[in-house]
């Protein structure tokens, strides 16, 4: 019997997935040669991201739902989930010893930490505290993304715009933090794109989707079909093709769009799929932000196997001129995306 016991406590163990901080320390054991501050800033990021989660749960108890009463520099109600992810990410991110400035969508410009360790730091890194934050109230899922680069000024001067403003395919690392059924935390390097999901009996991040591809076709796409008038009209050609694929028998597309794009797209990344937020007339540059949401999921997807354009190139190529610059943001699986551009050319 004592044996049994014995076998089955061994197998528990044997069977214990790895959490956030042993998988990043794993992957550090791999190069010899690294720092480790590229894996010390990823579990600062996943330290932020358990404390938003708490609140995030809880939005519904508290008093931290409604307007914080402030207007963020997108001319945005803040919400108090808003600021407070802001103020966790900007603060873990500032305490630790791998990051030497942030920018976030929730402040105007960059910010520049000017101690002497966080000087000496070779990253960088840019954020959505909380993308969807329209949706906390009605409990619909909302999430993080975040963007890391090198620095491209020296270690020891303090980090200026231009460690900021760099084109996406230099990212080191990309990630976002879905805050919905379960929330998971995903991170793409060059090496590869893993998902972890928070387990909260030992409050850790958990590897639960190893090496994560993007299926190269797909059956849903993604788009608010409010706009459809004022699309391009290659674009309203595409998705009228999506819909007659989705009327004939019954299948096999089908129209998925929750209004939130962590969701959105993290949906597609698992099962496939194209998610679109075109240009309109009124915007021709679309809604979402090229630094802190498109890139980082650029980045992912691609490393993924998938694609992601502006509708003329690819999102990692384009040359950042300002912060919150906007972009039209096409992401998903290949096949349908390079269907896709076979109507945007
Ligand atoms: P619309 C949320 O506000 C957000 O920035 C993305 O998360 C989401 O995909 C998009 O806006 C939804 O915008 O105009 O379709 O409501």
């Amino acid at each position: 019997m004592l044996l049994l016991i014995q076998t089955l406590a061994m197998n528990i163990v044997n069977r214990q997935v790895l959490t956030l901080d042993e998988f990043t320390i794993q992957q550090l054991r791999q190069f010899p040669q690294a720092t480790g501050e590229l894996s010390g800033l990823l579990r600062d990021i996943g330290l932020a991201a358990k404390r938003i989660n708490v609140e995030v749960n809880k939005a519904g108890l508290v008093d931290i739902l409604g307007d914080a009463g402030e207007i963020n520099v997108q001319g945005e109600d803040v919400k108090k989930l808003d600021v407070f992810a802001n103020n966790q990410l900007t603060a873990v991110l500032h305490h630790g010893i791998s990051c030497a400035g942030i920018a976030s969508e929730e402040i105007q410009d960059y910010v520049a930490f000017d101690d002497e360790v966080s000087k000496n730091s070779k990253y960088v890194c840019l954020f959505d505290p909380l993308d969807g934050s329209g949706n906390i109230d009605v409990n619909v899922s909302i999430g993080t993304i975040f963007s890391v680069y090198r620095r491209v000024t020296s270690k020891g001067s303090i980090a200026t715009r231009e460690d900021f403003l760099q084109p996406g395919r230099s990212q080191v690392a990309a990630g976002y933090v879905v805050y919905g059924s379960s929330t998971m935390l995903v991170y793409a390097t060059r090496r590869g794109v893993n998902g972890f999901t928070l387990d909260p009996s030992i409050g850790e991040f958990c590897l639960s989707h190893p090496g994560i591809k993007c299926p190269e076709n797909g059956k849903i796409y993604s788009v608010n079909h409010g706009n459809f008038f004022q699309y391009d009209a290659r674009v309203k050609q595409y998705i009228d093709v999506c819909q007659k694929k989705a009327k004939a028998d019954g299948g096999p597309y089908t129209q998925r769009y929750i209004g939130s794009m962590v969701a959105d797209v993290h949906r597609n990344l698992i099962k496939g799929g194209i998610f679109m937020y075109p240009g309109t007339m009124d915007k021709p540059k679309g809604k979402l932000r090229l630094l802190y949401e498109c890139n980082p999921f650029a980045f992912i997807t691609e490393v993924a196997g998938g694609k992601a354009t502006d509708g003329k190139q690819p999102i990692l190529d384009i040359k950042p001129m300002e912060l919150h610059q906007r972009t039209p943001f096409f992401i998903g699986s290949k096949n349908m995306m390079e269907e896709l551009e076979s109507y945007l050319s």
